[in-house]
């Protein structure tokens, strides 16, 4: 290309901004000017291209058509204008895009560190809080010690596709979880095993096999599920994770961020290119508010309210809240908040079976606790959580649902045929079985091999009690320690109360996180949520849908990405 120097209207060059290219053109005599340069000076100038994160290496090909408008003092300059008439066009910013692995890339350190006030300041503004640990009574009474909710400075960049295959997927799992709960010698048998060995899980069992032989007293059914899916480096596979049935938080604290992101793309988008409306809007706190809307409906009665169970101390209450507002705004529904031993001490259940919480009536019980053995430090939290399943009051989840959601069932409907007990159509039980990773169970003949494997290789996997809330699995050579101890033990029956899961290996990035107003700029991963609505009355399906996402990031080196645990931060994606 012979060398010339263009000259373009300030239209065309304000599609090149100085940010968008770093280094030097490959095309050895190719020089670009830019009246946003040169309009007012009579030389045109040679622009250094200094920011940007993609070298021009990388441009395999780019295609140049230029509209030439000749201005006066650029021929004056004696540029020679060249005869044809067209745009520069630079179509790669569409694959440089795809190729976009951080978006913190386009951001340099001093411009995320000016932003960070911005972004803790909206955050505080907007609800992204949570009670400050280090504050006494900040999880006890709303308002006092808050701090801002870990969270990156801006959203992560994840394949559209992959995004919306796993929204496809919610009410495909919404589905499955309302059949499982409904085979309730599916529920028994298969964690069998595992209650002989694992005392939360024989509790919750028992419930279910007491109320089971009751009788039911609600026949409506509301799930408010997360799926969690890693994006697999290796096979660039979207895989599930785990799907939680009980207490799925940040559906409140999610949605804002989402919000947060698009605020803090408006500072960045002339610099960045970057494009605010990438960022899918997160409805996941309307979708949960609505859903438990329609199940008060469902309960018919204008004086009951909706009972969240909550933990004594919350500092995660601000994201419970969020949802709780929804509901009285944008429904009038009252929300009361107790606690499992609270239940105990309050609660009664009226001839016909109603909840009563003093002279509340309860339409709706909502557990945020529950899923794991501290929540249940006596057997008065264990009654109180039998009352409510014996009570005709709707629950989110029901026993069945909480036991629909165990791993050992995830890792039971993995095994081939088990599927096809729970869904119609081929199609989908090829979607949902196309998002499976590697799980398997340890009890019996045929686990040898695999506790053999994993013993050898426990890189290659995570090893998973039947525990929720984080912090709960095992991971490198803690698995080969437990699981050889488990095998001397007592016939080896130990291994019942846990799976094994191929271990997954996300995409990684970079990114600013912020956590106690303090950024960092960090090698990360993340983890992508589906927030499910489901509710059917008896033969009626109700709601089954999709409701929003989460997405939470996690520096690369930690095993876990649980927000609460303290290992990742909150996040959103920006769709490519
Ligand atoms: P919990 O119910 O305790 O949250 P999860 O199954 O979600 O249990 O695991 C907790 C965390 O552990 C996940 O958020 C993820 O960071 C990590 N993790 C779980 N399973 C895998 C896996 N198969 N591969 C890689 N990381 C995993
Ligand atoms: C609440 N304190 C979960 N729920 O969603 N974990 C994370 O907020 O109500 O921390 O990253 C309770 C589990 C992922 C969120 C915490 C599913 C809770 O931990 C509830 S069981």
């Amino acid at each position: 290309m012979p060398s010339r120097c263009w000259s373009f209207s300030a239209v065309q060059a304000s599609k090149i901004r100085e940010s968008e290219f770093s280094g030097s053109l490959e095309f050895p005599s190719f020089r670009i000017c830019t009246p946003l340069f040169s309009k007012r000076s009579p030389n045109p100038q040679r622009i250094s291209f200094r920011s940007g994160s993609l070298p021009f290496k990388d441009f395999k090909r780019l295609s140049i058509d230029c509209k030439v408008e000749t201005s006066s003092m650029d021929r004056a300059a004696g540029v020679s204008v060249a005869e044809s008439e067209g745009y520069l066009k630079v179509d790669q910013i569409g694959e440089r895009a795809s190729e976009l692995k951080n978006l913190s890339d386009l951001v340099p350190p001093n411009l995320a560190s000016e932003l960070v006030p911005e972004a803790l300041a909206w955050a505080s503004t907007h609800g992204l809080v949570m009670g400050d640990k280090s504050i006494e009574n900040s999880g006890k009474v709303p308002g006092v010690g808050l701090v801002h909710a870990p969270f990156c400075l801006f959203p992560t960049p994840f394949p559209a596709e992959a995004f919306e295959h796993a929204i496809d997927l919610a009410p495909l799992f919404n589905k499955l979880v309302d059949e499982v709960s409904k085979d309730g010698n599916f529920l028994q048998e298969t964690l069998e095993r595992t209650r002989k060995v694992d005392p939360f899980t024989n509790r919750l069992l028992g419930i279910h096999s007491r109320v089971s032989e009751e009788g039911i007293k609600q026949e409506v059914q509301l799930g408010m599920h997360r799926s969690d899916y890693m994006l697999d480096k290796a096979t660039d596979t979207l895989f599930q994770v785990e799907l939680n049935t009980i207490s799925s938080s940040f559906a409140g604290l999610g949605s804002q961020v989402s919000n947060l992101h698009g605020y803090m793309i408006r500072h960045v988008e002339r610099s960045t290119n970057m494009d605010a409306k990438q960022v899918p809007e997160n409805t996941a706190a309307d979708a949960f508010a609505e859903a438990l809307a329609l199940a008060w409906q469902e309960y018919k009665n204008q004086s009951a309210v909706v009972l969240m169970v909550v933990e004594p101390g919350e500092r995660n209450m601000y994201d419970q809240y969020w949802l709780a507002i929804k509901l009285y705004e944008s429904y009038g529904i009252r929300t009361i908040r107790k606690t499992l031993s609270e239940i105990y001490a309050q609660a009664h259940l009226s001839k016909d079976g109603a909840l009563y919480i003093q002279e509340e009536l309860v339409a709706v019980v909502y557990y945020r606790t529950g899923y794991s053995p501290t929540d249940y430090p006596t057997d008065f939290e264990w009654e109180a959580r039998l009352l409510v399943e014996q009570s005709s009051a709707i629950k989110c989840p029901s026993i069945s649902y909480h036991l629909a959601g165990t791993k050992k069932i995830q890792q039971e409907l993995a095994r081939p045929g088990v599927l096809e007990r729970f869904l119609q159509g081929k199609e989908s039980i090829e979607k949902v079985r196309s998002c499976f990773a590697g799980l398997w169970g340890l009890e019996g003949e045929g686990s040898t091999e695999i506790i053999n494997k994993a013993i050898e290789n426990p890189d290659a996997f995570v090893l998973k009690p039947q525990r929720e809330g984080g912090g709960n699995n095992l991971y490198g050579h803690d698995i080969r320690d437990r699981l050889l101890e488990l095998r001397e033990k007592d016939g080896g029956i130990g291994l019942a109360a846990y799976i094994l899961m191929q271990r997954l290996f996300p995409v990684p990035h970079t990114s600013y996180l912020v956590r106690g107003g303090v950024w960092s700029f960090e090698e990360t991963a993340s983890e992508l949520g589906i927030f499910g609505a489901y509710l059917r009355n008896a033969e009626t399906e109700i709601l089954n849908k999709a409701g929003g996402y989460l997405l939470r990031t996690k520096v690369s080196k930690s095993n876990e990405s649980g927000v609460a645990a303290g290992y990742g931060v909150l996040d959103s994606v920006y769709l490519l």
